[in-house]
């Protein structure tokens, strides 16, 4: 069944030049980019954001980290897609993230592993609702959707 998941370049991948590498892992698995954004996020953002994790010794870095200069946003759907999208982003601990996941490759510290995704469908919907209006998501024709 297809379905969607939010992902999001964190502060810094623009820096690294690491954007065009990134989503060209996602494209060339056969997911369909159908959301895709540059902004910069507000600390009430951050905290909807990342709600499940108030209170944890690791919150208000994460904060900071993730308000400090923009991030890429986007919406990828799929068959699977948050499964796929997690498997190619590797596990939060970079030390734990195999090599060519995008984690295992580009990062070395879990406060900055560069990518966030979605974890499961429910949380998909709730951040894709948090970052995108209805109208900026664009469920284009996939004349390729045979293959994928
Ligand atoms: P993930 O779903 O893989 O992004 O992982 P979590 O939701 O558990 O964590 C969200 C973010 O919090 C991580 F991407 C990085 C940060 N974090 C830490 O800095 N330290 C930790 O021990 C766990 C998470």
């Amino acid at each position: 069944m297809s379905t969607r998941c939010f992902t999001m370049l964190k502060p810094g991948v623009l820096n690294r030049r690491l954007v065009g590498e990134v989503i060209s892992r996602l494209e060339k698995k056969g997911l369909k980019l159908v959301g895709l954004k540059l902004m910069n996020i507000s600390p009430e953002l951050a905290s909807k954001h990342y709600a499940e994790h108030k209170g944890k010794a690791f919150y208000d870095p994460l904060v900071d980290y993730i308000t400090s200069g923009p991030v890429v946003a986007m919406v990828w759907q799929g068959d699977d897609c948050v499964t796929l999208v997690r498997k190619i982003t590797g596990a939060t601990s970079p030390a734990e993230a195999h090599p060519g996941t995008i984690r295992g490759d580009f990062c070395s510290h879990t406060q900055h592993n560069i990518i966030h995704a979605s974890d499961c469908d429910e949380s998909a919907e709730r951040e894709i609702a948090l970052f995108f209006k209805p109208e900026e998501l664009i469920d284009w024709e996939d004349q390729a959707s045979v293959w994928f």
